[in-house]
C-alpha cells in the first residue's frame, strides 16, 4: 500500500507537562488518516532514555489510557524495558473523529478512498515514525479484544515499520465463535448490553439500566427478541438492527470475519488466548491457524493459558475463581513470554528461541513447550454415553436413549442467580469455572460421567462432541459441557470436593447443522447427527477425578431461547412462537453419541 497520508501540519497539542518528577514526557496528538479524520493519539516517552526508542501502540474503543499511572499499572514489564507509548482512541470513540462502525470489515483495497481499522494504523504509524521524536523507526502494536481485533487488522496490510505485534483474545468471526454468536446461536445478554454500551453515547461506555437485580428474570420478562425494539431501544442501535437483519451466515457476517483475509504473516505476531475466556477464546486460536497455514518464516506463535478474558494482563493469574494455578501466571506471561517477545523484535535483544506453542496445562498446573498446536502425539479417542449416566471408552452394545423436557418458559440459567449484569464487574468474568452442580439436578440438563479414573488422562489439542438426537419441535438447540469431577474427599483443597469444572463447552443451533447460511427446520421425532466443536484444550483429569458429560437445549440469558419451532427469523418471532420440547439424546449402536478427546496420556 502507498502512502497516501496528508500531512497537515503537526497538530501535537501538548497536553501539559506532568509533574515535575514524572517519568514520561505526555502529549496529545489529533493524527491525521488518509480521509482527513483525526484520531485522538495520547503519547508518553521516557524522559530517562538513553537513545531512540521502539513505539507502542494500542488502539481502543473504550477510551485511550492518559494518564501515567494507568500505563504504568497495565505495562510494568514493558515500562520498565523502555518503549515510546502510544495509546488512541480509534475513529468515532472518545475523542477522535468520524464514524465508529462495530467491527468495521476490511476494506476493498481496489478502491483507493476507502479506508478501514488497518488503514487508521497504518497511517497513524507513518504520523508516528515522522512526527514522534526519538523513536527508533519500529513500532510493536498490541491490544486485548477489540484492541486485539485492531492489532490483527493492523496485520492484513502492514505499514513497513510494524514490525512485532501480539494479537490478544482478538474475536475472528462473530457468527460463529466470538462474543455475539456461537455456531449461530444468539449471545443474548452480551450481544444486547455491549451494543448498549457502546453505541449510547460517543465519549463514554453506556451501561444499560436494567430494572431488575437478576437479569435472568428480566431478560424472561423481556420475551420474545422482537420486544427488544418495540420496548427499549426504538430501532436505535446500529448493532442491534444488524442482529435483526442478519440471523443467518450471510455476506454481513463473512465479510467482517478473518477467515477470507488472513494470509502468510508478514510481521510476527504472537497470539494470546485464555482457556477459560468467557468472550473471545476462538478468536486468538482460529487466527492463529490461518496464519499457520503459510509461514515459512515462522512469525506466527500462540501462548494458551488459564485465564479469563485478559486475565493476564488484568488479574495475576494465580487463580481464577476457586480454581488454583500454583504460581502467578500472569506474572509469567508478562516477564517471561511479551516482554521477551517486544524486545526481541523491537530492540534486537534476547534470543528468538520462542516455543511454537507455549501452553499451560490446568490440572496438571504446568506451562508445556509445543512444536505445533494441536500436537501430534495426542490420539482421538471416543467417550461414549452410556446408559445409567455412565460414560465410557467402550461404544454401546446395547441400544438406549436418554430424555428431558426443554421448556423455553424455565430455561437453564448459565450461571448461578441472581445474574448480575455482564459489565462492569459481577460473576461475568469468572462464570466459565463456575461450580456446574448448581444445575446438575435439573431434570432439562442430562448428565453422564466416568468412574472415578484410575490413571490420568491428559488431553492437549482438539475436541468434538458427535450427538445423535432428536426434539419434538423444529428447532432446537444443543449445548454440550466437558466437565472435571473432583473427588468428594479432596484434603488438598477442600472447597473443591466434589467441584464440577467446565473445560471445554460449546452450543449449536440445530437449525444450522448442515450450513450456517442456509438454515433448515430439524425433522421432527427423527434421530439427528450434530457435530457439536468443542475446540482445543489442554487439561489432565487427575487420577480419581471424574469425566462429565452434560447436554442441554437453554443457556439463558448468555443466548436467547430458541422457539424450538422453526421461523424464519428468531429476531422476528412472537412469544406464541416459544414452545416446549422433548429431547432424546440417543446412545445406542446405531446413534452411539460421544465427545472425541485428543488423549496424549
Ligand atoms: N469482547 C469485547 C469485544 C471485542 C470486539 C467486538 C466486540 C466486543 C471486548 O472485550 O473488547
Amino acid at each position: 500500500m502507498q502512502a497516501v497520508l496528508r500531512l497537515i501540519p503537526l497538530c501535537m497539542a501538548a497536553a501539559g507537562a506532568l509533574a515535575e518528577d514524572a517519568a514520561f514526557e505526555k502529549r496529545e496528538a489529533m493524527i491525521p488518516a488518509r480521509d482527513g479524520v483525526r484520531l485522538h493519539t495520547v503519547l508518553f516517552t521516557p524522559r530517562d532514555a538513553s537513545g531512540p526508542l521502539p513505539i507502542l501502540l494500542e488502539r481502543t474503543p473504550y477510551g485511550a489510557t492518559d494518564s501515567e499511572k494507568a500505563l504504568a499499572a497495565r505495562y510494568p514489564h514493558l515500562v520498565a524495558d523502555g518503549y515510546i507509548f502510544a495509546f488512541q482512541d480509534i475513529r468515532g470513540r472518545f475523542k477522535s473523529e468520524g464514524q465508529f462502525v462495530m467491527q468495521r470489515p476490511p476494506r476493498d483495497p481496489k478502491d483507493p478512498r476507502s479506508i478501514d481499522e488497518g488503514t487508521d494504523a497504518w497511517d497513524t504509524i507513518e504520523w508516528m515514525i515522522h512526527n514522534v521524536s526519538g523513536n527508533n523507526g519500529r513500532v510493536g502494536i498490541l491490544g486485548i479484544s477489540y484492541g486485539g481485533w485492531l492489532t490483527t487488522m493492523a496485520l492484513l496490510d502492514p505499514h513497513p515499520a510494524l514490525k512485532a505485534a501480539s494479537e490478544q483474545a482478538s474475536p475472528a468471526d462473530m457468527f460463529l465463535g466470538d462474543d455475539f454468536h456461537h455456531n449461530g446461536a444468539f449471545r443474548l445478554s452480551y450481544g444486547f448490553e455491549y451494543a448498549a454500551m457502546m453505541e449510547t453515547a460517543k465519549e463514554a461506555n453506556t451501561h444499560f439500566e436494567f430494572d431488575r437485580a437478576d437479569t435472568y428474570q428480566w431478560y424472561l420478562d423481556l420475551g420474545a427478541l422482537s420486544n427488544v425494539n418495540d420496548r427499549y431501544l426504538h430501532g436505535t442501535l446500529p448493532t442491534w438492527n444488524d442482529f435483526v437483519n442478519h440471523p443467518n451466515y450471510d455476506e454481513f457476517w463473512q465479510k467482517q470475519a478473518f477467515p477470507r483475509y488472513i494470509h502468510s504473516p508478514k510481521v510476527p505476531n504472537l497470539n494470546v488466548g485464555g482457556w477459560w475466556d468467557q468472550e473471545d477464546f476462538y478468536g486468538p486460536l482460529k487466527i492463529y491457524e490461518l496464519f499457520e497455514k503459510d509461514d515459512p518464516a515462522h512469525l506466527n506463535y500462540l501462548v494458551a493459558g488459564p485465564w479469563n478474558h485478559g486475565g493476564w494482563a488484568r488479574m495475576d493469574g494465580s487463580r481464577l475463581g476457586e480454581i488454583p494455578f500454583d504460581s502467578n501466571t500472569s506474572k509469567f506471561f508478562k516477564a517471561s513470554i511479551e516482554a521477551p517477545w517486544f524486545a526481541y523484535w523491537l530492540k534486537d535483544k534476547g534470543a528468538r528461541d520462542f516455543p511454537e506453542a507455549m501452553v499451560f496445562e490446568t490440572g496438571a498446573n504446568r506451562w508445556e513447550r509445543y512444536d505445533s498446536w494441536p500436537p501430534r502425539s495426542a490420539q482421538p479417542s471416543n467417550l461414549y454415553f452410556r446408559a445409567n449416566g455412565r460414560l465410557s471408552f467402550e461404544a454401546p452394545a446395547d441400544d438406549g436413549s436418554d430424555s428431558y423436557l426443554s421448556d423455553p418458559a424455565h430455561p437453564v440459567p448459565y450461571r448461578h442467580r441472581p445474574i448480575s449484569p455482564t459489565y462492569p464487574g459481577g460473576g461475568w468474568p469468572a462464570w466459565l469455572v463456575e461450580d456446574q452442580r448448581f444445575v446438575e439436578n435439573r431434570p432439562d440438563v442430562l448428565t453422564w460421567q466416568t468412574e472415578p479414573l484410575k490413571q490420568e488422562v491428559h488431553i492437549a489439542g482438539d475436541i468434538m462432541a458427535e450427538l445423535f438426537a432428536a426434539t419434538t419441535g423444529s428447532d432446537s438447540d444443543w449445548v454440550v459441557k466437558l466437565i472435571d469431577v473432583y473427588p468428594e474427599s479432596n484434603p488438598e483443597n477442600p472447597s473443591l470436593a466434589g467441584y464440577e469444572l467446565m473445560v471445554a463447552d460449546e452450543i449449536l443451533r440445530g437449525r444450522f447443522r448442515e450450513s450456517f447460511e442456509i438454515p433448515r427446520p430439524i425433522v421432527p421425532n427423527q434421530p439427528t447427527a450434530y457435530r457439536i466443536d468443542l475446540h482445543t484444550n489442554d487439561h489432565a483429569f487427575a487420577k480419581g477425578h471424574r469425566i462429565m458429560v452434560q447436554v442441554q437445549s437453554t443457556w439463558f440469558p448468555l443466548y436467547d431461547r430458541n422457539p424450538q419451532k422453526y421461523v424464519e427469523n428468531i429476531f422476528l418471532a412472537k412469544d406464541a412462537d416459544y414452545q416446549k420440547a422433548q429431547q432424546t439424546v440417543y446412545r445406542s449402536r446405531q446413534y452411539p453419541s460421544h465427545v472425541v478427546l485428543p488423549v496424549v496420556r
